[in-house]
């Protein structure tokens, strides 16, 4: 049995992640390979927990130190019990969200140190990193407009333009350190458009 393959996509809000980890899923559903579709911060009951401990806007303020630990504690226990199992079993895995995040949100939006981050990745992942990053990018503008249709902002969709520019920055340095894994996609364009360009990054992990 080999390993699945493990595929993230990241971006700022309203960008459209939620709408494509749901069309990739169904692709490879029915092209009967075993996938799950699982998100981040979230994924296990804990984690779920703390996800909503972290969006929550009427909680205390939240120091940026705790935040970034809540962010990894999440994700230890989604390693733990959801993500290596299946990727041990042959199950790809698709998430919405995952450590690009914490290096765009925590380091570009909070300032976290990214020395920080990189020693709380390799302990709480070890040499667990994604085969595939797709990353949709769109003006703050564009991506806040449509996250707002959805109703009530969270905790961080109630941050500043600034903010999310300095995200926006953040996740596109990504991009450019991790070239091989990180699949920058415009999102300012049809969809049909993007799931096009989406199939053909993804085409090679099929082979
Ligand atoms: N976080 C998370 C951290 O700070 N650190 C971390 O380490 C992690 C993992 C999680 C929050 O946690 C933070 C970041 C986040 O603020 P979330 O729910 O995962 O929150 O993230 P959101 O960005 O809030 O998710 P959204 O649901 O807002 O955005 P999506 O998923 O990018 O967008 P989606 O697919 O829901 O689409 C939004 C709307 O746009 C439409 C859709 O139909 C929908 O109505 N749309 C398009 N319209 C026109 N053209 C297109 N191409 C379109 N694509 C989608």
């Amino acid at each position: 049995m080999s390993r699945g393959k493990f595929i993230t996509f990241e971006g700022g809000e309203g960008v459209g992640k939620t709408t494509n980890v749901t069309f990739v899923f169904e692709y490879l559903q029915a092209r009967k390979i075993p996938v799950i579709l699982t998100r981040e911060p979230g994924g296990t009951k804990l984690a779920e927990k703390l996800r909503t401990l972290l969006l929550d806007k009427k909680s205390e303020a939240i120091a940026e130190e705790a935040e970034l630990l809540l962010m990894f504690a999440a994700r230890a226990q989604h390693i733990k019990h959801v993500i290596e199992p299946a990727l041990a079993r042959g199950d790809w895995v698709i998430c919405d969200r995952f450590t690009d995040a914490t290096y765009a949100y925590q380091g570009g939006g909070r300032n976290m140190k990214i020395s920080t981050i990189e020693g709380l990745e390799n302990l709480v992942q070890g040499s667990l990193r994604p085969d595939l990053t797709i990353l949709l990018d769109a003006p703050v503008k564009i991506g806040m407009e449509r996250a707002g249709k959805r109703g009530e902002f969270d905790r961080f969709e109630s941050e500043t333009m600034q903010f999310f520019e300095n995200v926006r920055r953040a996740y596109l340095l990504q991009a450019e350190i991790h070239p091989q894994r990180i699949k920058l996609i415009k999102a300012n364009q049809q969809l049909t458009d993007i799931q096009q360009i989406i199939i053909n990054v993804l085409s090679p992990l099929l082979r």
